[in-house]
């Protein structure tokens, strides 16, 4: 399990999670982005978050936030973009803290994908991180993988894993089709599948194919 970071009581965190994405947001709205970044980075080096919690618990929201903004004609679709790009930033200036607390190796390796014409890859990219801090060894791949890719990359880089994650609900039957295309051509695959798109239940796959990533990890208290 990944202890390292805060030993904060649950409701404690929760507070400190709610003021930390509110400041986020104002700075964000206030076209700040490196002091966006250099509070949410100061967050981890200063011990107040885990990276997971900081991911579940500060940035998730805060993407879910815009996303409603967006919804609700309050936001415009370059703003909600801005936020992805800030918040995208914010994981990849962490990428030395994520090494530095990365668990011993467990001899595994997973490989990270979307779909063909999936372009939501920001929860994709903090499940990258998750992994890597448990001591799986990482490939992101990322969004709009077309299929015959993504079987390459499998095989090429060894996974024992293939997480394959969907927004949009009309990727579903697609991301059915990898995962039994990904189970028929590599023996011993594991492959799970998870993201919005299953939000409203996963009839046609086994519980084992979704995960709960937090209880796969052991690195958060709730399920995120
Ligand atoms: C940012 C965003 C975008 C960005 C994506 C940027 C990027 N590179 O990721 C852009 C602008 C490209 C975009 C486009 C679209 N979007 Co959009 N988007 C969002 C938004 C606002 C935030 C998504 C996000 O980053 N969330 C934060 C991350 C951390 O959360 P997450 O993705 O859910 O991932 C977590 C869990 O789900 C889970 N998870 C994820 N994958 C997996 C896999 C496994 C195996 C497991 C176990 C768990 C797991 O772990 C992650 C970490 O905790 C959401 C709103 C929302 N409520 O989420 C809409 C949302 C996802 N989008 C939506 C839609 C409809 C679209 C568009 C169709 C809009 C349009 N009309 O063009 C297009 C589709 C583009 C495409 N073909 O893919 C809908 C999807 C509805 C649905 N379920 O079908 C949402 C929910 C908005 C809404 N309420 O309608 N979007």
């Amino acid at each position: 399990m990944t202890t390292e970071g805060s030993q904060m009581p649950a409701e404690n965190i929760a507070t400190h999670a709610q003021t930390l994405m509110l400041d986020l947001d104002k700075l964000i709205h206030a076209r700040d982005r490196v002091g966006a970044i250099k509070i949410a980075r100061e967050a981890i080096t200063a011990g107040t978050f885990t990276i997971p919690q900081l991911y579940a618990l500060v940035l998730s929201p805060l993407m879910k936030l815009t996303g409603a903004r967006w919804h609700a004609g309050e936001e415009e679709v370059w703003e909600e973009h801005y936020t992805t790009a800030v918040v995208r930033t914010i994981i990849e200036s962490l990428f030395d803290e994520v090494a530095a607390r990365a668990a011993e190796p467990l001899g595994k390796t997973v490989v990270l994908a979307a779909p063909a014409d999936e372009y939501h890859d920001l929860g994709l990219r903090m499940l990258a991180d998750r992994f890597e801090l448990a001591g799986y060894r990482v490939h992101f791949i990322g969004a709009a993988t077309p299929l015959e890719e993504l079987l390459g990359a499998a095989r090429t880089l060894k996974a024992d894993a293939v997480l394959l994650s969907a927004s949009t609900h009309f990727h579903r039957l697609r991301v059915r089709e990898y995962a039994d295309a990904l189970t028929a051509a590599i023996p011993g695959i594991t492959v799970w599948a998870g993201g919005p798109a299953f939000a409203h239940g996963h009839s046609t796959w086994s519980d084992a194919e979704i995960p709960d990533i937090a209880l796969l990890l052991g690195d958060l208290e709730t399920s995120a």
